[in-house]
């Protein structure tokens, strides 16, 4: 082997303890941390905003009503049409938030107005693209909305944000590579 091509090998080596490194400290601050994360979802506009949501099981939705009106969300397992939830009346300028624990996919409607509606699937922290596993479908959906530095070619989305910390990068990786290859 050649100097240049051992240098070569030498960086990429190099390159990639480095970031095994960064990806099992961030595991172990992960780890520390109980993994209770927060999800916003907008009242506006007679709109869910956003519409569609991918959780992790063990976050807590928030839904702010900006709306003039009071909005009640009533919330329908995809499974079989039956009430898994039912919130309190949201008055204008409120918040309504709960705690979800299981894995289910949901659409949600407003009690009063049911074509306001949208989608909530709580499952596991990592699935950011809904297959209901985690593996290397997820790993390239966070890379394509990485915030960077580098940026990734979409803009940011918060299914991919698992954390729920406002960024997509390596702390979203880490609970990646925690659950992988777990299914539900
Ligand atoms: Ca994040």
């Amino acid at each position: 082997m050649t100097s240049k091509k051992l240098a070569n090998r030498y960086r990429v080596v190099t390159t990639l303890l480095a970031f095994v490194l960064v990806l099992s400290m961030s595991t172990m601050l992960i780890q520390k941390a109980t993994a209770q994360y927060t999800h916003y979802t907008t009242i506006s506009g007679f709109n869910f905003i956003p519409q569609n949501r991918i959780i992790p099981r063990g976050s807590t939705g928030v839904w702010s009503n900006n709306d003039p009106v009071i909005h009640t969300l009533w919330f329908v397992r995809v499974s079989d049409r039956s009430t898994y939830l039912l919130s309190s009346p949201i008055i204008p300028g409120a918040t309504w938030s709960n705690l979800f624990t299981e894995y289910v996919e949901l659409e949600y409607y407003d009690l009063r107005r049911l074509w306001i509606s949208g989608t909530l699937l709580v499952t596991i922290p990592g699935d950011v693209d809904g297959s209901r596993r985690v593996g290397i479908g997820d790993g390239g959906t966070i890379s394509d909305h990485w915030t960077g530095p580098p940026t990734g070619l979409l803009p940011y989305h918060p299914n991919c944000d698992i954390d729920g910390d406002g960024r997509i990068g390596v702390s979203d990786g880490g609970i990646i590579s925690d659950n992988w290859g777990q299914s539900w």
